[in-house]
């Protein structure tokens, strides 16, 4: 109260120069959107590393955090970070390969068996060559791929068990050619949905069937339109943090390096935040009603070889990005 008269009683000028440097509009002030509830690691991490850049930067570099599709679904964000709209996006590698068709490599269906081969063939040679593939439609995309992690099956209708179960399953998938391709060679009726229609599609059972990993379908609340819970771990996906070319080229070398420490470091902890909920995310959604089976990957990739989706993937991954994946989880064809 007293403060309020206080203020109320100083001449406007005096005001302003009252303010905190901080306030000062930011020489970079840089827009940042993702797809995901707030409550996830991929916000609370990037809210640090924002926080961060702006201490380390003295306020030259102030980056804004949309969260929750606020700025449109993934294929708008994708554009708008194309266009300098905004200037930092979280595509999933399955979203943005429908720019870059070899990033959604990491997601070839039961490739990875566990975090040491992702992260020895993300962090290697494959990540770098992904990494390169962006830069080429003037994209950058920073070091440290952040984790979605491996996805996993849920359904209305009933558990899956193995590959037949899938037969004609109305199934969302991401915005993703290889999501399709996957879930038609294992006989399914995908559909390529925003994540953004998620929630409201299975409620309105537009489709019966969804995939994400485990942390995902607890922030977004996927349980309460899902029974049954399939821990398939058919995809390892992750997150590539992204800048528009133009915007990251812009900005000096110290701040380059102010704002790729701040990003990469979060990222790593982020990695850490997933592997943590992982131990744990279970039993949560458990008691939230989710009943959850763990089928054998046997009957599954069975079902993709015969179908050719190996065969044709690595023809469309190219020679050198699927020895790259190769040389982190063995041979596959
Ligand atoms: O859309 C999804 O399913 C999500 C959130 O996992 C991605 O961003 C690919």
């Amino acid at each position: 109260r007293s403060m309020l008269c206080t203020l109320s009683a100083m001449p406007l000028a005096g005001v302003v120069s009252a303010l905190p440097q901080m306030a000062r509009a930011a020489e970079f002030s840089y827009k940042y959107g993702n797809n995901l509830p707030l409550s996830h690691p991929l916000n609370i991490r990037a809210k640090e590393a924002a926080d961060e850049i702006r201490e380390k930067s003295g306020g030259r570099v102030d980056i804004a955090i949309f969260p929750n599709n606020q700025l449109g679904g993934d294929t708008d964000m994708l554009s708008q970070v194309r266009s300098g709209g905004i200037q930092f996006f979280t595509p999933s590698s399955l979203v943005i390969a429908t720019l870059v068709p070899v990033a959604a490599i990491n997601a070839l269906g039961f490739a990875f068996s566990d975090y040491a081969q992702v992260w020895k063939a993300m962090d290697g040679d494959l990540g770098a060559h992904v990494r390169a593939s962006i830069r080429k439609i003037r994209l950058y995309a920073f070091d440290k791929m952040w984790d979605n992690g491996f996805r996993q099956m849920t359904s209305s209708k009933g558990p899956i068990q193995q590959a037949s179960d899938l037969e004609d399953l109305k199934i969302r998938v991401p915005v993703s050619p290889l999501s399709i391709s996957m879930f038609k060679g294992l006989g399914a009726a995908p559909t390529s949905l925003q994540f953004s229609e998620v929630y409201s599609s299975l409620q309105t059972k537009i489709v019966d069937a969804q995939e994400n990993p485990l942390p995902i379908i607890q922030v977004a609340k996927l349980y309460e339109v899902q029974k049954y819970c399939s821990q398939t771990n058919h995809i390892w996906d992750g997150f590539w943090f992204i800048a528009n070319g133009a915007a990251w080229d812009r900005l000096p070398d110290d701040l380059k390096k102010i704002v790729a420490d701040g990003i990469n470091g979060a990222g790593m902890r982020q990695r850490e935040d997933i592997r943590k909920l992982n131990d744990s995310v279970q039993s949560d959604l458990q008691a939230k009603g989710l009943a959850f089976n763990a089928p054998a990957p046997d009957t599954f990739r069975a079902a993709l070889r015969d179908a050719g989706f190996y065969k044709e993937w690595k023809g469309r991954f190219g020679d050198e990005a699927w020895s790259a994946l190769e040389a982190s989880v063995g041979k596959l064809v």
